[in-house]
């Protein structure tokens, strides 16, 4: 294990630009708001003042209006496509003047990621420092998501692109895919040059990606337009769960800090306004599992994928609930022969263990699956859960995902997409410690 922690230390300093990290080189040459937020906890373990500059470089790259993006583009390199000169953020009026960077964000990690830095430190009083310092930051962020993200008040967030969920080519957006006709345009893909294609989005599906962008960079990046005119908005479980988790740590940290009571009472209400709606509205009966909610047609997708799981790390489902949705869990993603836990329903035809999120089994995913099971008591299947990480990434290595089919494992190299991947080796820092 002292070995694997060596490593995984190697992979961070190597991806650490200075003060902020890069997911992995080549295919992933920038910032990415919730890697951050991942590294830094993986940081945190051994090098503290790092874990802070890589949070604070994201909070610089805020916009007016508490807006955090999801790729800061600190250099100008051309080996990933969409780059700065695609999205074009200085079209809206607030974007940051400092740093380039795209107009959509990804999920709202920061809050738990503060706590999570605070329960880490040895030094409490000089984090809690840095707390203060950068927590009125986070709670404007999701200033913005209340205010400009939740059309009928529900206390649920909608994400108007599939790049701001984090899970980009689940196969539950083939749904919405099918309700678009998008030009086929001509443009140079970098990924497929640094990874084999068949463990990539199709080119038909960039062409969607690309689509949206365009239409969200017709008006300017801005909000209420995005909302009446992208064919994709969505309230993705994941997404909704991460904020709800991110809340909840604010007011932790605020009470801890001392002094803000508006601000706990305006969290609170949002929480509590966030969980009823979440339990109400995302909750599918018939599959017993959360599943995203397409807002553009007005209906859910009913699929289950590994963000079904996610609600168990914010604490939303009451104790009933939770078992069943564990016990679903392993009948379908659980059996011997799969490592815990595939990114999609592994009895769907859609299914695919090779690519990308259409099926693989990533780190990030599973972090918040383990933490969620310990908190509800689950403690063999939270083991099981860490033991099939740690496996995955001492067979293979610390790529960006892995096939969930133990067999494969056996007879060849089975992990995928990026090699040296921060977050996986982040992550792994922070289940062995
Ligand atoms: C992947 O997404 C980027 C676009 O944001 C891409 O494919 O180019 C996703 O896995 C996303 O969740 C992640 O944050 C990003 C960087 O690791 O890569």
């Amino acid at each position: 294990m002292e070995l694997l922690q060596k490593k995984a230390i190697e992979v961070l300093n190597k991806n650490w630009k200075g003060n902020f990290s890069i997911p992995c080189a080549n295919l992933y040459p920038f910032q990415w708001f919730w890697d951050s937020g991942l590294i830094a906890i993986g940081f945190a373990h051994f090098d503290m003042p790092k874990a802070e500059k890589e949070i604070e470089t994201l909070l610089d790259a805020q916009w007016e209006n508490g807006f955090i993006p999801h790729i800061i583009f600190h250099t100008e390199t051309d080996t990933y496509f969409p780059g700065a000169d695609f999205h074009l953020s200085n079209l809206h009026p607030q974007a940051s003047k400092k740093y380039k960077s795209t107009g959509m964000t990804q999920p709202p990690v920061t809050g738990f990621v503060l706590e999570e830095l605070y329960k880490i430190s040895e030094d409490k009083k000089a984090t809690l420092e840095f707390i203060k310092r950068n927590i009125d930051q986070v709670y404007f962020n999701h200033e913005y998501f209340y205010h400009q993200r939740d059309p009928k008040n529900e206390g649920l967030v909608y994400i108007y692109h599939n790049w701001e969920s984090g899970t980009d080519n689940s196969p539950i957006w083939d749904d919405i895919w099918s309700t678009m006709n998008p030009p086929e345009y001509t443009f140079e893909r970098r990924d497929t040059t640094h990874v084999d294609p068949s463990e990539r989005p199709s080119k038909r599906e960039y062409d969607h990606y690309l689509h949206i962008i365009e239409i969200a960079k017709k008006y300017h990046y801005n909000d209420e337009k995005i909302m009446e005119l992208s064919p994709f908005l969505v309230q993705d479980p994941l997404f909704n769960a991460m904020l709800i988790k991110s809340n909840e740590s604010l007011i932790k940290l605020y009470k801890l800090i001392g002094g803000h009571d508006a601000k706990i009472k305006q969290l609170q209400l949002w929480q509590n306004k966030s969980i009823r709606s979440f339990n109400d509205k995302l909750f599918d009966e018939r599959l017993g599992v959360y599943v995203h909610y397409d807002l553009r047609n007005e209906k859910s997708l009913n699929y289950i994928s590994s963000s079904s799981f996610s609600p168990l790390f914010a604490g939303i489902p009451d104790k009933k609930r939770a078992e069943s949705m564990i016990k679903i869990m392993m009948d379908k993603f659980g059996r011997e022969d799969q490592y815990l836990c595939a990114s999609f329903d592994p009895s769907s035809e859609r299914f695919n263990p090779k690519k990308y999120w259409r099926g693989p089994v990533w780190i990030n995913l599973n972090w918040m699956l383990y933490r969620g099971l310990v908190q509800y008591g689950y403690k063999d299947i939270a083991e099981r859960v860490k033991k099939d990480s740690i496996e995955i990434i001492e067979k293979n290595g610390f790529y960006e995902y892995f096939d969930s089919r133990k067999k494969v494992h056996a007879e060849e190299n089975a992990g995928y997409g990026g090699h040296d991947f921060s977050w996986s080796a982040a992550l792994l820092i922070d289940f062995i410690n």
